[in-house]
């Protein structure tokens, strides 16, 4: 199926410079860029995006980790674009990513924020209705 995604860099990402490692490894996976901008993302946008995850004890340490810098927003299209990203992306914990995923390979020493965030440089829808939803807070 021919799909579009959404996945952010995020400012943990942004500020280590690696925007155009991230974007490089997309599109040589075979993923198509439609759409990327620079923006720091608001309170409103922020709450938006994590809507989900509202109630989680890392909920508001998450909004300001997202709103903390510049981040870097990026539209995608291709076959199975939304499981594609997310085999790129590794697991949610860095730790747990797999070598040669973006998370594993750009792991920071320190995982965590000071309070207790996990920082893992990128963001990305997890099905075709939320990557529709997250594009629009964005584009
Ligand atoms: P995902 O980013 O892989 O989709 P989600 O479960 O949607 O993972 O969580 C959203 C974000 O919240 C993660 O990317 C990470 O930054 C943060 N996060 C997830 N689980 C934890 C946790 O247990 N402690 C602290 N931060 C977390
Ligand atoms: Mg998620």
């Amino acid at each position: 199926m021919l799909e579009r995604t959404f996945c952010m860099i995020k400012p943990d990402g942004v500020a280590r410079g690696l925007v155009d490692g991230i974007k490089q490894r997309i599109e040589k996976s075979g993923l198509k860029i439609v759409k990327s901008r620079d923006l720091t993302v608001s309170e409103e946008q922020a709450r938006k995006l994590y809507a989900v995850h509202k109630e989680k004890p890392f909920y508001s340490g998450l909004v300001k980790l997202i709103t903390s810098g510049p981040s870097h927003a990026i539209e995608i299209e291709g076959e199975n674009a939304v499981s594609r990203l997310r085999k790129l992306m590794g697991a949610t914990d860095p730790r747990q990513a797999d070598p040669g995923t973006i998370r594993g390979d750009y792991k920071e020493d320190n995982i965590y924020t000071a309070d207790g965030t996990m920082k893992n440089v990128i963001h990305g829808s997890d099905c075709t209705e939320n990557a529709k939803h997250e594009a629009a807070i964005f584009f």
